[in-house]
């Protein structure tokens, strides 16, 4: 298959096999045939975003029963709500519109909301759309695309700022999207998104930011290369440290001048290989190494008679439990907050997910964190688990336990 944002040809470095999606967690006993997809990454010659090789199947993926609720870490609620008030410190006309696209529970517009200004969430995924509602966010449950652009533009007229978090990775459909960004922008407008950052996966080996929804990894490079296809030009760049690892990219239509930030992280890409074969093969050979550990580790604490529960139900730990083969034979159990994800079991893997016991006596020995990303988050909450002896495996950026 090409590449599904510029068209030119792609070459496979990663091979993780059979993969459920991630976010659909079973009912246990569950008889329906599960859906599988083989997850294979791939690099672009022409614009260089890695990608996966193989379709994904979006409306399985985001709709009203999606279980991903931005507000479950308080780190991730603090960050939208600086980052709204950033985007409405830069608002300069009269009556500014913001348009968020995969604007979930509504986290960020809710500021926005707060302050007065024009505003509209596009979600497919319609319970979260209920919960932004609910929160006094105007939002709809629709795809962004052409069609919905042109859409908002009659309805609303342009906007001002269109901004995206953690979702122009999950479109493999760009070209869509970017058509509908043309459409939708003011001439003086810009586009402001933040997605998981190639360049922090490979330094990290964050293998497991790679599932069925983050279709793209992107980099300054590969956006650049993108954005310029439709007439954007990338005029600012900014590392962030949620997530594990994120870049804020700005786009504006061509005419205004980048920032020095983006052509310097563009040459630290070019410095470090970040698209370069060699590198990306070297890190789907760490990611090997990175199975056996896991395992090592796990049948250890099994045979030293510890007993071990996984640390939230993220969509990424699908991948790890999928790829690494672990089951409830090795991790019985993955404890996690969210409600609709408790009294179910984890993708593929089968594993029951229950919410966190009330009593620290019923705390397992140790926790395999799948929630990594929150590592300071979550440390910090359990912290009396880590008085008591209770222990972290962690596998990013090494496997290791503490
Ligand atoms: O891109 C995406 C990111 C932003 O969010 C989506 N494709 C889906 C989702 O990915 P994730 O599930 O890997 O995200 P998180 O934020 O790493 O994990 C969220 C999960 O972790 C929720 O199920 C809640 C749970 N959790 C918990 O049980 N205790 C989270 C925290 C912070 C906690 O303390």
């Amino acid at each position: 298959m090409p590449c599904r944002a510029c068209g030119d040809a792609v070459t496979q470095f990663l091979d993780l096999g059979r993969q459920p999606l991630s976010d659909a967690f079973r009912i246990p006993d569950d008889p329906s045939d599960e859906f599988w997809l083989h997850l294979r990454a791939v690099v672009c010659h022409g614009c260089h975003v890695v990608q996966l090789a193989d379709p994904v199947p979006v409306e399985r993926m985001f709709h009203e029963e999606y279980p991903f609720r931005t507000s479950s870490s308080r780190r991730m609620a603090s960050h939208f709500a600086a980052t709204a008030e950033r985007l409405v410190a830069g608002l300069e006309s009269p009556d500014p519109f913001v348009v968020e696209i995969g604007s979930n529970d509504g986290t960020m517009l809710a500021t926005v909301a707060a302050r007065g200004i024009r505003h509209l969430g596009i979600d497919p995924a319609a319970n979260m759309v209920d919960e932004a509602v609910a929160r006094r966010v105007n939002a709809r449950a629709e795809w962004f695309d052409a069609t919905t652009a042109a859409r908002v533009r009659d309805e609303f007229g342009p906007a001002d700022v269109v901004y995206a978090a953690n979702t122009m990775c999950h479109i493999p459909d760009l070209r869509g999207v970017f058509t509908g960004l043309e459409t939708v922008l003011a001439d003086d407008g810009v586009v402001v998104f933040e997605d998981p950052y190639l360049g922090d996966v490979l330094r990290l080996g964050s293998f497991d930011q790679i599932y069925d929804e983050h279709f793209y990894l992107f980099s300054a490079t590969s956006v650049a290369r993108i954005a310029a296809l439709h007439g954007f030009t990338l005029v600012d760049v900014e590392h962030l440290g949620v997530h594990g690892g994120e870049v804020r990219y700005t786009l504006a239509r061509d005419g205004r001048t980048p920032t020095p930030a983006v052509g310097a992280l563009i040459a630290t890409e070019d410095r470090t290989g970040t698209h370069d074969l060699p590198r990306l093969q070297a890190f789907a050979a760490g990611v090997a190494d990175r199975r056996e550990q896991l395992r090592d580790v796990l049948m250890d604490e099994q045979q030293a008679g510890r007993s071990v529960a996984g640390y939230a139900a993220t969509a990424k730990s699908a991948t790890v439990l999928n790829y690494c083969d672990i089951g409830p034979g090795l991790l019985p159990v993955v404890y996690d907050t969210t409600p609709e994800k408790q009294g179910r079991t984890t993708p593929g893997s089968g594993i029951p997910v229950e919410a966190f016991p009330q009593d620290l006596a019923d705390y397992p020995d140790t926790f395999l964190l799948f929630a990594w990303n929150h590592a300071d988050e979550i440390v910090a909450k359990e912290q009396e688990f880590v008085e008591r002896g209770g222990r972290w495996i962690r596998y990013v950026p090494e496997v290791r336990i503490d």
